[in-house]
């Protein structure tokens, strides 16, 4: 009889050899199985049941052509993905994301992370995640629709809003879930709303879906910070990326009153010391889509450093959300020297697995994405909800759930990882309790 270390190991391997290539994959399911040793511990019959190797594969997994034509009438080839991780708790659920570095196993990697954020929230959604290569950079309102309509007209019939409940992730946002959307109901001849979240608050979105993700990851680092009898309140802060998640987390930051100094895009860095002007970098991003180089015009005390190092600026919190793998060991080593005290994921799996363990060994508070930024996916089933209930709630109400949905997480992580034998480790915590709660639904529906 193998011992559960061993068991642990084995079943990694399987995944490696199962899935070639898919190096993302493989990093978010060592990162979480090898936290379960003392959970097969104290309860064997996961083991018996093979819970963590069903865990470990998904439900379901569709690949498809997505064809469309550019404004100048040229067709291009795309493909497309969704993956169906796990449903014990409820409809697959997470986002979209259009990039062209997207590849099967990085939808594996992030639907597979969403299975235990899910979990987390406490509210009843399995997981998913789906995207497609295609880079939306550049492109026109109408190229957008047009790839958005493509996509759908293979995707509609593998989602529903008791089956699967897709939004944005990075380069979705409420314009292509609009297109989406829209897509959607004319194929089915039905109104929807509970098939996709993310939507316009004009026509069944969620006040509060837009910030949430943002807001949620500062929540969480306001936590984390009371636990340690500290607070935002003057806070120097770097933010990496300056999308969705990065621009509300800024806004909350500053709402708390901290001073976020910088924010980053693929291509460099903005450095204000005096603060980021936040309402300039919203225009510039929501608005007119521009890149953060053009801060630097309007704002000559800005400083930009095309291709540089935000890990590199000084900061007492860092939050990273951009992207996977943007922070590695030497980046969080910069920062333990710079004085950082709390480093919170807003991003999924931004901070690579050398890099986590430079934050525990150095005793920084750390907030695991899985944890820290589900915030946006439990706003997406508080819109659920409404569009259940054909309601719509006020935005101080919603942000009240949200608020109430992030310390409850926090807590959860905080007391698991004390009871494991791991105190002040949110990355066991939130692994360990999040396994439990999706392998006891496992458990109760037999052998599926
Ligand atoms: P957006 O598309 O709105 O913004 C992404 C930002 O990250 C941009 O600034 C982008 O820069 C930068 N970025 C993206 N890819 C790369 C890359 N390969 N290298 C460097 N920078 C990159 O996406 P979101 O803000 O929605 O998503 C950001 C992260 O948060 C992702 O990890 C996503 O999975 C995660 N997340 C998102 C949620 C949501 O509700 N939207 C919920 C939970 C997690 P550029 O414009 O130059 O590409
Ligand atoms: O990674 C994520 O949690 C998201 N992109 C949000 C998913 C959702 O369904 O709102």
């Amino acid at each position: 009889m193998p011992n559960n270390r061993q068991r642990i190991g084995a079943i990694y391997e399987e995944v490696v050899n199962r899935n070639p290539g898919e190096a993302e994959f493989h990093q978010a399911v060592k990162e979480v199985i090898e936290t379960l040793e003392p959970v097969l511990r104290r309860y064997p019959h996961y083991a018996e049941h093979k819970i963590i190797e069903r865990i470990c594969e998904p439900e379901r997994q569709i690949i498809f052509r997505v064809p469309w034509q550019d404004d100048k009438g040229e067709v291009h080839i795309n493909r497309g993905f969704r993956v169906g991780f796990n449903s014990a708790l409820g409809p697959y659920k997470g986002g979209l994301r259009f990039h062209p570095s997207v590849l099967i196993g990085t939808i594996k990697f992030l639907a597979f992370q969403q299975t235990f954020k899910n979990a987390l929230t406490g509210l009843p959604i399995g997981s998913g995640k789906g995207g497609s290569d295609f880079d939306p950079k550049g492109k026109s309102d109408s190229e957008m629709m047009r790839f958005c309509q493509s996509f759908m007209t293979e995707l509609y019939r593998h989602i529903g809003e008791m089956t699967d409940v897709p939004a944005g992730d990075i380069g979705v946002g409420a314009r292509e879930v609009g297109y989406l959307f829209g897509q959607y109901k004319r194929i089915t001849n039905r109104y929807e709303s509970g098939v996709l979240t993310g939507k316009s608050p004009s026509w069944g979105g969620a006040l509060v879906r837009k910030e949430a993700t943002g807001y949620g990851t500062v929540f969480f680092t306001e936590a984390m910070l009371k636990a340690r009898k500290m607070d935002l309140q003057g806070q120097t802060c770097v933010v990496s990326g300056s999308g969705n998640v990065a621009l509300y987390a800024m806004q909350q930051l500053q709402i708390l009153g901290a001073k976020v100094v910088a924010c980053s895009d693929s291509s460099g860095v903005i450095y204000h010391k005096d603060g980021i002007h936040l309402d300039t970098i919203q225009r510039l991003k929501e608005v007119e889509r521009k890149r953060i180089k053009e801060y630097a015009d309007e704002h000559k005390d800005a400083q930009y450093m095309e291709g540089g190092n935000i890990w590199s600026i000084p900061c007492d919190v860092a939050l990273p959300c951009a992207t996977q793998n943007e922070l590695d060991a030497d980046a969080a080593r910069t920062l333990v020297a710079n004085g950082v005290i709390a480093v919170a994921e807003g991003a999924n799996m931004p901070t690579t697995p050398d890099a986590v363990k430079v934050f525990h060994e150095a005793g920084i508070a750390f907030g695991p994405g899985k944890a820290a930024n589900a915030g946006g996916v439990a706003t997406s089933a508080l819109e659920m909800q409404q569009n259940a209930s054909r309601d719509a709630w006020s935005f101080e109400y919603t942000e009240t759930r949200l608020r109430e949905i992030m310390r409850n997480i926090h807590a959860d992580c905080q007391r698991t990882a004390e009871e494991f034998g791991a105190p002040g480790n949110y990355a066991y915590g939130a692994n360990i309790a999040s396994f439990k709660r999706v392998a006891d639904a496992m458990l109760a529906f037999g052998l599926i």
